[in-house]
């Protein structure tokens, strides 16, 4: 059974990232996509900050599925960012096409943090993921600081 609900997992993020590499029917449709990205994303990420937090008890088992996630997800959004979706409304700013160099380094940097949260959580030792959180949490608030509306 464990198994079987692994390769369902598994196909679920194969099919999942297909339409990264796809076109979008409409930018409307690309906007959902990176918001659904990022939710997803945000929802795996508080359970480990939960857990770093001592808000719920520590589970290495479940702090490494849910980094393996962020580490998935960390890589969707930025196919959502086309130029043609400048003028759909959004907390985006302009300066997320206006600095395009400066926002894909911003995404480069999340997926560096995203993929060495998920090394700390295969440690199982909370004081390495609580650090590697921390350095994760940051990359995310640098973007919404530079890139994101209020
Ligand atoms: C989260 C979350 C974010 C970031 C950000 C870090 O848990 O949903 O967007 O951390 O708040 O400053």
């Amino acid at each position: 059974m464990k198994n079987a609900v692994r390769i369902v997992v598994a196909a679920a993020v194969v099919v999942s990232a297909l339409p990264a590499m796809a076109q979008f029917q409409k930018p409307e449709d690309a906007v959902k996509y990176r918001q659904a990205s990022f939710t997803v994303m945000a929802a795996h990420f508080g359970r480990i900050g939960a857990m770093v937090q001592g808000k719920v008890p520590f589970d290495a088992k479940a702090a490494q599925d849910n980094a393996a996630l962020v580490e998935t997800m960390s890589k969707l959004p930025w196919a959502g960012f086309g130029a043609d979706t400048e003028s759909v409304a959004s907390k985006a700013k302009p300066e997320i096409w206006k600095e395009k160099a400066k926002f894909d380094q911003s995404g480069e940097k999340l997926l560096v943090a995203a993929t060495a949260l998920n090394t700390a959580a295969k440690s199982g030792n909370l004081d390495t993921i609580k650090k590697a959180f921390g350095d994760t949490a940051a990359t995310c608030k640098a973007c919404h600081d530079d890139f994101r509306a209020k």
